[in-house]
């Protein structure tokens, strides 16, 4: 039928370079990177970006401001760290930072936002002729069963059906790509959260959906279709798959770096026990400190990676 699913297949990568799979890409005179505001032929993109070796991207632009600051002082780069520009300027889209080795990108909010940003970061990068760097999502989650500001490191992202895919329609039939993240990544991630204090982290299954809402299973939406039994039985069932948190992007992120044979890993705090209820309550300052745990989480192993501690 129209809506068949095809499964790509999977390519072992050897080279340490990025994997754009688009032959049309290489018959064209020019890249428009239109979201960045940045282009192949108005940037010297191998210039402004053919060092990175960390890219972070993040949900909220001044969250991705304060990230590269904060990984400004961390690493003791010369400079002020108030002088960290915004290299996507001329749009409001999405804001990049550029500090030393570390990228640092705002993605907006869910799957489709997400997925734009990548596809032009991936060409960017590729652009650039960026090698052996690695990709982190930082970012904010609802957490199943676990306590509020629980840092979890993605194992598998899997969709609303506890499925490790991702699912995409391209011209009117199901792609499917696989979500597995990098084991080494995680593994080295949590070995860092044991050397800091106050960065509770554990690594699990991080379900992505397309909705904050009834999406998520929340009864606080304008509209609910279910009862609270109905919300705690599909929690339950989550947990019992290896879920332990619920957020918006992971599912695309992990799917598109695989098939470019990118490195990444998926960072991110809870803010609530989604057991325990569904409005985000907690105090702004607690929120604030929460959100801060993967960016110390993350700063620790590039700091670690560069052989600064
Ligand atoms: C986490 O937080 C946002 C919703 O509040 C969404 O972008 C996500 O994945
Ligand atoms: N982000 C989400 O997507 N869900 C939550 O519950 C909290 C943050």
């Amino acid at each position: 039928n129209d809506h068949s699913e095809y499964i790509e297949p999977e390519v072992p990568f050897k080279n340490p370079q990025i994997h754009v799979k688009n032959p049309h890409l290489d018959t064209m005179e020019e890249d428009i990177l239109y979201h960045f505001n940045l282009g192949t032929k108005t940037h010297n993109l191998p210039e402004m970006f053919g060092d990175i070796k960390f890219v972070c991207v993040g949900g909220s632009a001044n969250r991705m401001k304060s990230f590269a600051q904060f990984i400004h002082q961390e690493l003791a780069l010369p400079g002020n760290m108030d002088d960290v520009t915004d290299i996507c300027e001329g749009t409001d889209r999405y804001s990049m930072y550029k500090v030393g080795p570390v990228l640092s990108i705002s993605h907006g909010m869910g799957i489709p936002s997400i997925s734009i940003m990548l596809h032009e970061l991936i060409k960017l990068l590729h652009h650039a002729r960026c090698i052996d760097f690695i990709l982190f999502r930082i970012g904010t989650s609802g957490g199943v069963g676990l306590a509020p500001g629980t840092v979890v490191v993605t194992d598998k992202a899997v969709d609303c059906f506890f499925r490790a895919q991702f699912e995409q329609v391209v011209l009117g039939k199901v792609i499917s790509r696989s979500t597995e993240l990098d084991v080494g990544v995680s593994k080295e991630l949590l070995q860092c959260s044991s050397e800091l204090d106050d960065v509770p982290t554990i690594i699990g299954n991080t379900m992505c959906t397309s909705d904050f809402y009834e999406g998520q299973g929340r009864l606080d939406g304008a509209l609910c279709s279910f009862s609270t039994e109905d919300k705690l039985e599909y929690l339950r069932k989550a947990y019992n798959t290896g879920v332990r948190n619920i957020e918006m992007e992971s599912t695309v992120f992990a799917a598109m770096c695989r098939a470019c044979g990118i490195k990444a890993a998926v960072v991110c705090v809870t803010l609530l026990n989604r057991f325990d209820g569904d409005q985000i309550a907690t105090p702004h300052d607690v929120l604030v400190e929460y959100q801060q745990r993967p960016q110390v989480l993350v700063a620790h192993f590039i700091k670690k990676r560069l052989g600064l501690v």
